[in-house]
């Protein structure tokens, strides 16, 4: 039996009956973060999303009975603690993550009700801070915890850097503290080894937020205990936290959860090799809801697919952030139903956060290796260019295929460079990632580009601007298929 290589987190904190928060949330968050989960619980909470009913504390003997049995056997690679409320539990925990000398610790100190009431006695306080704090590879306070943790007001994003690192001096550990409470929301701070970094996150529109400390801080945990540094750790953590948010359920009539298992709901990951981004390019569609206005972009790029339009484009130049998020998060749904890859033009945040297969990026947008460092390995990025030199450079820096225009005349896009078939050919020859042709491309002048070595077209008004966007995109796809080898 060939076993997979798994590695453990430990959660110690306490269970929420319905599921959203505490060692549940982090159950879930660990396992979908590819790590195994274990758990020592402090308490058992009776709560839904509105209301916790009862608190029934363990004893700290018992507590600490449930480590003992777990570090005998297994020794976790991260620790993730979240409420616990009373001294002699505190000092348990610290007692035990010394004895089997247990790193990768995230300290979550809950000391602070959503509605701004102190929930640790300052006996509790005092051993948090002296006992556990020092053993930790970071902790995460929110704004209220942080302003009770240093005795400072908190009010803007140079006073979150002030206390950040008064914290991180005083306690000796690292510091990520949570924007949100009115500021810097969805902004994050961490200070690590006097090193300052700031995770620009974007605001998603959800009440239902039940549980986000505690998933923050178990993803962090899961991706310390995979090997990662800190700061990446904690990248990765809020792009999780970010999108089990954006692809929220309403469970329950309060603040209800996170869609912890978003991944496990999402059709199987696919990742876009190389060479099967050659063939995607086909007949690449790029959106414009401008053309035909009576027909919602959804139905648009629905026809474009029934064509067989073979990979899909957001394009749009008019929107604001939240009205971009939730165009694509509509037409991600259909090109996964549909298998073609889905890329984001520019913006690469929203490519992130909708999980799209990529960006198409210009000459004057974020540069690649940033793109890459956001998006990863496995995403496509496109880059647009001119000439061969734009072209070597895109693909010298890592990008997955070139697109070159404007190869004819387009009233799409204002000050495009035209592009000679000569220049094209050039460009195909010159770089060995796949290229594909843009500008003013329709079913009359689609065949000129023969031969020159392009592994696809994309258009925009060639397939929107049309009557009948499916059978359009249907007369220039077979076109195009015919044209390239
Ligand atoms: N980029 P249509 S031309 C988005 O030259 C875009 O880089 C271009 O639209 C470039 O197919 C273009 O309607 C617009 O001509 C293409």
């Amino acid at each position: 039996m060939n076993y997979i290589d798994i590695k453990s987190v430990l959660t110690i904190a306490g269970s929420d009956s319905s599921g959203g928060a505490g060692i549940q949330a982090d159950i879930k968050t660990i396992l979908s973060n590819g790590c195994y989960a274990m758990s020592a619980i402090t308490a058992l909470t009776a709560q839904n999303t509105q209301d916790v009913r009862a608190i029934c504390e363990t004893t700290s003997d018992f507590l600490e009975k449930q480590i003992d049995a777990i570090c005998d056997d297994i020794i976790p690679d991260a620790v993730k603690i979240g409420m616990v409320s009373s001294e002699s539990l505190i000092r348990v925990i610290a007692s035990e993550i010394r004895r089997y000398d247990l790193k990768n610790v995230v300290v979550d100190p809950v000391m602070v009700s959503t509605s701004g009431c102190k929930l640790l006695s300052d006996g509790a306080i005092d051993s948090l801070v002296d006992d556990l704090f020092p053993l930790a590879r970071v902790i995460t306070p929110n704004i209220p915890e942080a302003e009770l943790l240093s005795g400072e007001i908190i009010s803007s994003a140079d006073d979150m850097e002030r206390v950040g690192h008064l914290l991180a001096d005083r306690y000796h550990v690292s510091v990520l503290m949570k924007g949100g409470h009115r500021v810097c929301d969805a902004n994050d701070l961490l200070i690590d080894g006097g090193m300052v970094y700031w995770f620009n996150g974007i605001h998603i529109e959800n009440d239902n937020t039940h549980g986000t400390g505690c998933t923050l801080s178990s993803a962090i945990a899961s991706y310390l205990a995979k090997g990662y540094s800190l700061s990446e750790s904690v990248n990765q953590a809020k792009l999780y936290i970010s999108r089990a948010l954006f692809y929220g359920i309403n469970i329950g009539k309060g603040s209800g959860p996170l869609n912890h298992g978003w991944n496990v709901m999402q059709e199987e990951h696919r990742s876009w090799a190389k060479p099967a981004i050659r063939k995607a390019l086909g007949l690449y569609a790029v959106t414009d809801r401008s053309f035909r206005k009576g027909q919602s972009l959804y139905e648009q790029v629905e026809a474009c697919l029934q064509g067989n339009a073979t990979m899909i484009q957001l394009r749009e130049k008019n929107l604001d952030t939240s009205a971009f998020l939730a165009s694509a998060r509509e037409i991600k749904q259909l090109t996964d139903m549909y298998h073609v890859p889905f890329i984001i033009n520019d913006n690469v945040m929203v490519a992130r956060l909708v999980n799209a297969d990529g960006v198409h990026i210009g000459q004057d947008d974020m540069d690649i290796k940033t793109a890459r460092a956001l998006l990863g390995e496995e995403k496509i990025i496109g880059v647009s260019a001119h000439n061969i030199e734009e072209a070597l450079l895109a693909e010298k820096n890592g990008a997955d295929y070139i697109g070159v225009g404007a190869v004819f005349g387009t009233s799409t896009k204002s000050n495009t460079i035209p592009v000679s078939y000569e220049q094209l050919s050039a460009i195909c020859n010159a770089v060995t990632i796949p290229v594909v042709a843009i500008g003013g491309i329709c079913e009359d002048n689609i065949e000129q580009l023969s031969g020159s070595g392009i592994s696809g077209v994309a258009v925009v008004s060639g397939i929107f601007a049309a009557e009948d966007i499916k059978q359009q995109t249907k007369t220039m796809y077979t076109k195009v298929i015919n044209m390239i080898v």
